[in-house]
């Protein structure tokens, strides 16, 4: 399985977020993808290829045009403002405010476009989002002109960003995004299956409304966890897309017998949908030993789950989430993809 990888991640470091009341070195850190790439070369697991360029005109069909011409502009604005450090909102319009007007000054436009106080920028956060969003896409042609396979070694994730905000450590939704691109080259249509502790919201809320994109979502409950505000089993989508929006929202402390059992119930209904292409959220945040997860998986079971999913026999798009026990997240994320190979 061909991997894609920019080290234009590295850019992306030293930030901060806003953690249980302290200001912290944020957990989502270079080193996640330095372990990945080095356990995929440690394995064999094929090549590793630098992205292609990609223009931002598929982002825009699953984002607000205005939020991605913000994002380049944040730490330039933020400097000029005589800062330094990391670019993070201390204010978010909730209810009863004006979500609708977008403030002039740059500490409102961050808390505009935000959801939470973990998406902090430095320099070299917009080089970094970009580049991960070429590395989904360029993984995406591979899969697109016949390889079974890929693997989209993003860095920052995507899944918690959604039409017009950042969350979670994430500013571009690089899986809707690749979902988005599929659709365009003529797929009828394409499964995302979240694999990640957290609770996709952001996927979710892109593809709510439609038919053409089955969401499916295993998560630690949001009575519990982060995101708290989405990730409910009764959210079943709308509209058109009713009924093509799956949650599993699991307890504190599932292990893999419960775990393993919404991912047979998820791939099931997936096969039921039939897609053209399946694209895997991966988290290996699920992992017993995760320093901000309270779920049980061991390493012997991400093997399991890959190979679980290429039962399906369907085209594949993996692309990287979390996972934050650096030593062990290249084991478990390459685990999931040598279990899918069969190895
Ligand atoms: C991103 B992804 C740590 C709080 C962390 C944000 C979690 C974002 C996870 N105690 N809050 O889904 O792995
Ligand atoms: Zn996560």
């Amino acid at each position: 399985m061909k991997t894609v990888y920019s080290p234009r991640h590295h850019g992306h470091s030293g930030n901060t977020e806003l953690v249980a009341g302290a200001i912290v070195p944020a957990f989502e850190m270079p080193s996640r993808a330095e372990f990945v790439l080095s356990r995929v070369k440690e394995v064999n697991l094929g090549p590793v290829l630098e992205p292609d360029e990609h223009d931002l005109s598929t982002a825009a069909k699953v984002h607000d045009k205005a939020y991605l011409d913000f994002l380049p502009t944040v730490y330039a604005r933020w400097k000029a403002e005589g800062r330094d450090g990391t670019a993070l909102p201390f204010t978010w319009p909730t209810r009863g405010l004006r979500g609708d007007k977008l403030p002039e000054h740059i500490d409102g436009q961050l808390g505009f476009y935000s959801f939470d106080g973990g998406c902090g920028h430095v320099e070299g956060t917009w080089d970094a989002i970009k580049s991960s969003h070429d590395v989904a896409l360029t993984a995406a042609g591979f899969v697109h002109s016949g390889e079974r396979a890929a693997f989209a070694l993003c860095r920052p994730p995507g899944h918690h960003a959604g039409h017009n905000f950042m969350a979670g450590y994430c500013h571009i939704n690089n899986a809707a995004v690749a979902a988005q691109w599929f659709l365009d080259q003529g797929a009828k249509r394409v499964s995302i299956l979240d694999v990640d502790y957290h609770h996709g919201n952001g996927t979710q809320e892109i593809f709510y409304a439609r038919n053409d994109v089955q969401v499916i979502n295993l998560h630690a409950d949001p009575m519990q966890e982060y995101p708290y505000f989405l990730g409910h089993a009764d959210e079943k989508g709308q509209g058109a897309g009713e009924g093509f929006n799956l949650n599993y929202p699991m307890r504190w402390g599932t292990d893999w017998e419960t775990w393993s059992a919404a991912l047979d119930d998820g791939c099931r209904k997936l096969a039921e949908y039939a897609p053209d292409v399946v694209i895997v959220s991966l988290g290996v945040d699920t992992y017993e030993k995760d320093p901000i997860s309270k779920f049980k998986l061991k390493i012997e079971d991400f093997p399991k789950i890959g190979s679980r999913i290429a039962g399906l026999g369907l085209p594949t798009l993996v692309v990287m989430e979390g996972g934050y026990a650096v030593a062990d997240i290249g084991t478990n994320a390459v685990g999931v993809l040598t279990g899918f190979e069969g190895g």
